[in-house]
């Protein structure tokens, strides 16, 4: 089967064989639904920062107004974005296989809004408001620049992994034995950059699982991949999907 984004009849075989499927996405996976990854320049007040500087734990202690403006101006953003192609592939492409187990480094819910259950959130929701000091969740008022923890009086925070801060304990369990279960891992829309996410890859790998990497640009792992398909994640995971679907087909011809 030819398909637009040259993917490899290899891969697609290989997928059709899969027994357990595990995915990781980035920030690339949103980029066809507006939202600018984390390496895209960002636009207007948010332009003379890098988000490196203002996602840790010091930027926030030193400037927790400037951090929450940053990232309700985020949740605005997300909240006028819709889905795309890619994440609806992904949320069906778990009726197709056995066993999909899906980690995002994104927290902006989209996989969710597509229909994809039981996400690892390995960096957090950006939805979720938590307590700077002890990680409660609770509803921030929004009224105030800065809200305040009801329990403790103490600042609340978005409920996010800052870098320098360690992933949720279940979040990495959970993925890291995906990675060492899976046959087949799909790296999608993520430069690859950052840790303990971007070990999954070599995890998956050292435990026999073929790696394959998504991405219009190869990143600095693509060359340790078994496939690097050079696309969008919304123009080749449907094409993706399809090529499993006509399987499907054939397959239930075979068996009537
Ligand atoms: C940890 C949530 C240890 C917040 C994020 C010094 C001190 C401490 C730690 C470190 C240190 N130095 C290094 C580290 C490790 C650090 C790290 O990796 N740093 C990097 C910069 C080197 N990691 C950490 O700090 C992690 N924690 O190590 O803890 C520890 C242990 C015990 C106790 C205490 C501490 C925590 C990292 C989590 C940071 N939080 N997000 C928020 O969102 O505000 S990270 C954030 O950036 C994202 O979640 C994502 O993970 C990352 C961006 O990566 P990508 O998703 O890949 O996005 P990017 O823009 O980079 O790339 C997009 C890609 O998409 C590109 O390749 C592009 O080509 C592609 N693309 C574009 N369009 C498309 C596309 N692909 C497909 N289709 C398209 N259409």
């Amino acid at each position: 089967m030819t398909t637009s984004c040259d993917i490899p009849e290899a891969l697609c075989q290989i997928l059709r064989d899969a027994r357990h499927v595990c995915i990781l996405t980035g920030a690339g996976v949103s980029a066809e639904s507006g939202v600018p990854t984390f390496r895209d320049a960002q636009d207007g007040l948010w332009a003379q920062y890098a988000p490196q500087d203002l996602a840790t734990p010091d930027a926030f202690l030193i400037n927790p107004a400037l951090i929450w403006r940053w990232y309700r101006w985020r949740r605005e953003l997300v909240n006028s974005a819709m889905p795309n192609s890619g994440h609806y592939a992904i949320a069906s492409l778990s009726e197709l296989v056995p066993q999909l187990t899906l980690v995002t480094q994104n927290v902006d819910n989209l996989h969710q809004r597509a229909g994809s259950r039981n996400v690892i959130e390995f960096h957090g929701n950006l939805f979720n408001d938590r307590c700077f000091a002890d990680g409660s969740l609770h509803i921030a008022d929004e009224s105030l620049d800065v809200p305040v923890c009801p329990d403790c009086g103490g600042n609340l925070r978005p409920g996010v992994v800052w870098f320098g801060e360690a992933i949720p304990e279940s979040a990495l369990h959970e993925s890291c034995s995906a990675a060492a279960d899976c046959d087949v891992f799909l790296s999608i829309g993520t430069s690859s950059q950052v840790y303990p996410a971007a070990g999954l890859a070599n995890l998956a790998k050292n435990n026999g699982a073929i790696v394959v990497e998504i991405n219009p640009e190869p990143t600095m792992l693509a060359a340790d991949f078994d496939f690097a398909i050079a696309g969008k994640s919304g123009v080749v995971l449907p094409e993706l999907l399809e090529s499993l679907a006509v399987k499907r087909s054939g397959q239930d011809r075979s068996e009537k």
